[in-house]
């Protein structure tokens, strides 16, 4: 049992929301983490297991219905509009991503929430960081995605400050899972790779051969979270920005491993509009302050990550569950 009664979970459908959620159901009990939907339906999985709500960030008084209902008293808000979805329409992107954090705060504020947990992402970074990523650096991304993560960083940072309100979060690298597929991000071919391996044994990137970014597989991921969560306020300097590592590749490097596994695998390259934000972010990130301030430690290599996205997604695929 964890230190929060219930939970609730802005943006529950999507890749992490899905699978944070049912993790968070394991720990703190099915019936106190609330799966909070926007348009997408939840899965049987989280529909069958627990409470869901619909709710909006952007809502204000929808959100205070479903607070209230439930006594949260810890939001975690998983709903944004990432990378590349955030550059066909910048202004939906900072609508939800600001409209939707600053009305997450206030209302946490207000009802007095022990804690809300609002994820960050390598998306900060832009040109001018350099390419091992610093905890303190240079914040000048070039996606309104970025724009919208740095500022919300800065944002939840200045609630901590202000208010005394307990706010953390994560710089998450691309997440590559087998569950929920990702939506609107430059990450997404990472996660794309392996369900094409499967099902076609062939795969054209959308980025080149040799670009290389930070990724984390699920379980890690999820440990991170969770970890964050539960870490000791007192202990923590940073609060909404930690930089977060586990495995920096290029998309030469996820072939080749998937290679192992599946020797005819092959891939060819079509770089669209997405390599440009690829390009804008960095290879790794030094996550020196998460290890030090609250124990932060991965457990995939890509090797290990790719066998056990191989595994999962053959037997989905044998299933005909893809
Ligand atoms: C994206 O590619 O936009 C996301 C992210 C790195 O935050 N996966």
């Amino acid at each position: 049992m964890g230190k929060f009664s219930k939970i609730l979970v802005v943006g529950s459908a999507g890749q992490i929301g899905s699978e944070l959620t049912m993790e968070l159901r394991k720990i703190y009990g099915n019936n106190n983490v609330i799966a909070g939907v926007r348009k997408t339906a939840p899965s049987e999985k989280l529909k069958n297991s627990g409470p869901f709500e619909v709710v909006d960030a952007v809502n204000k008084e929808q959100l205070i219905e479903v607070v209230k209902k439930h006594n949260v008293d810890c939001i975690i808000n998983m709903a944004a509009i990432l990378s590349a979805t955030g550059e066909a329409d910048p202004k939906h992107a900072w609508n939800v991503n600001m409209n939707g954090l600053i009305n997450i705060l206030d209302v946490a504020l207000e009802y007095k929430m022990k804690q809300v947990l609002v994820p960050s992402s390598i998306a900060v970074f832009g040109p001018e960081t350099p390419k091992n990523a610093p905890q303190e650096t240079i914040l000048k991304p070039t996606t309104m995605y970025g724009v919208t993560k740095v500022s919300g960083e800065l944002l939840a940072d200045y609630y901590v400050r202000k208010f005394g309100l307990d706010v953390r979060g994560l710089r998450y690298p691309g997440i590559i899972s087998n569950e929920t597929l990702p939506g609107g991000g430059t990450t997404d071919y990472a996660v794309a790779i392996y369900y094409e391996a499967i099902k076609n044994k062939k795969y054209t990137c959308f980025v080149k051969e040799d670009t290389r970014l930070p990724m984390m597989y699920m379980p890690d991921c999820l440990k991170a979270t969770c970890d964050l969560m539960e870490a000791d306020f007192t202990k923590l300097k940073h609060h909404s920005d930690f930089n977060v590592g586990a495995m920096s590749f290029t998309v030469k490097d996820m072939a080749d491993s998937i290679k192992k596994y599946i020797p005819e695998f092959q891939i060819s390259y079509e770089p669209d509009f997405r390599q440009k934000i690829a390009d804008s972010w960095p290879d790794s990130v030094d996550d020196t302050a998460a290890r030090e301030e609250w124990g932060w430690k991965p457990s995939y290599n890509l090797d290990a990550m790719t066998q056990d996205m191989l595994k999962v997604i053959g037997e989905k695929h044998k299933n005909e569950l893809i």
